[in-house]
């Protein structure tokens, strides 16, 4: 007796799995599910009746047995209800809300960076890359700075623990002092990366920053060469109406030397009071200058035979100025809302 009602029980259960699985809308499953739990003619009420026929002793396993069906049955529905949407479209719930599906984009600096690079690319330089980790003499000493400049002490410079003259280079020149040492003019090269100089972080300063620097050897440069490429690099790079200005500067490693300002192009020198060029009219970009001829010699170059320019930038800088930025350390802080807006 118990048997076959198990037996009918199963088939019963068979039988509503295959049914409910054709389900494809709310009204079958509707319909579905009068046929088996309506309390008029359900299947499992009419298993319920049929239930007061059995013995007292049947009755209490018959009763379990069919209430197990009846779990069953009720689970399976709500599941329907649930996956009867995305079963009907296919594998997709258009109901829920859409994924964030937003591609990533490049840094604002790498944006830049290219941008410099494009530019220099498109005049014929190449770009040369070198270490980040690099001795003192090729990051010091070849490029004519003394033993005691106050750039090679320990609070500006990052010493590597435990090895004697290596450093984190504190600009890319250690570059074109390779590049010097391995080829022979003439040599048009600009040198982007990492520099590391140990500077307490603030507005305008972290240890960690980009900088590109450019190095043209070959007969007969002179400093005409530089200031030609310098305004046409900048000209193409802030736009035809920027005004560019050289002051005379100092380097150890260039003679002469000469700082490089640009017109303001946000207030053009009519705001006494503007953000960024303090009413001054100009922004200090680069830094530049005919290469001397120790740093020429120091890489086998003969200064009789060969001259060159060469210049410096700091990729950071130049963001901050273009886009009015008020504090470097937005860059490094990978704040989405803020870099979003340059993506
Ligand atoms: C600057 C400014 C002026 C420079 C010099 C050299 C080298 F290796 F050729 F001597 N590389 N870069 C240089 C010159 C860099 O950065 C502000």
């Amino acid at each position: 007796m118990i048997d076959e009602l198990k037996k009918e029980i199963e088939k019963v259960k068979k039988g509503f799995l295959q049914e409910i699985d054709q389900i494809l809308s709310k009204e079958d499953l509707k319909k579905l599910r009068d046929k088996y739990t309506s309390r008029k003619n359900g299947i499992l009420t009419e298993f319920m009746h049929n239930l007061k026929k059995a013995s007292k002793e049947l009755r209490p396993i018959a009763g379990q047995t069919i209430n197990e069906l009846k779990l069953i049955i009720e689970d399976k529905f709500k599941e329907t209800e649930k996956t009867l949407i995305s079963k009907v479209y296919g594998r997709v719930d258009y109901s829920l809300p859409e994924f964030d599906f937003s591609v990533g984009y490049s840094h604002i600096l790498s944006n830049i960076l290219t941008k410099i690079e494009d530019i220099f690319l498109n005049s014929g330089y190449e770009i040369a890359y070198g270490f980040e980790v690099e001795s003192e003499y090729n990051n010091f000493t070849a490029l004519n700075i003394p033993e005691h400049h106050p750039a090679r002490d320990e609070h500006d410079t990052f010493f590597i623990k435990d090895f004697e003259n290596t450093i984190l280079r504190t600009h890319t020149s250690p570059v074109q002092i390779r590049y010097m040492n391995e080829h022979k003019p003439p040599i048009k090269i600009i040198s982007p990366g990492k520099v590391f100089r140990k500077d307490e972080p603030d507005a305008t300063h972290t240890p960690v920053f980009t900088q590109v620097e450019g190095l043209l050897i070959d007969k007969d440069i002179n400093f005409s060469h530089l200031k030609g490429t310098l305004e046409s690099f900048i000209k193409s790079f802030f736009g035809e109406n920027i005004n560019v200005r050289f002051r005379p500067g100092y380097f150890p490693f260039t003679e002469p030397s000469a700082e490089v300002d640009i017109s303001c192009f946000l207030c053009f020198g009519k705001d006494q009071d503007c953000k960024i060029c303090k009413g001054t009219g100009w922004l200090e970009i680069l830094g530049s200058g005919m290469v001397h001829p120790k740093v020429l010699l120091n890489c086998n170059i003969n200064p009789e035979e060969y001259s060159g320019f060469a210049f410096g930038m700091g990729v950071e800088r130049i963001a901050l100025l273009k886009y009015g930025i008020p504090d470097i350390r937005m860059f490094y802080e990978n704040d989405i809302r803020f870099l979003s807006q340059f993506g």
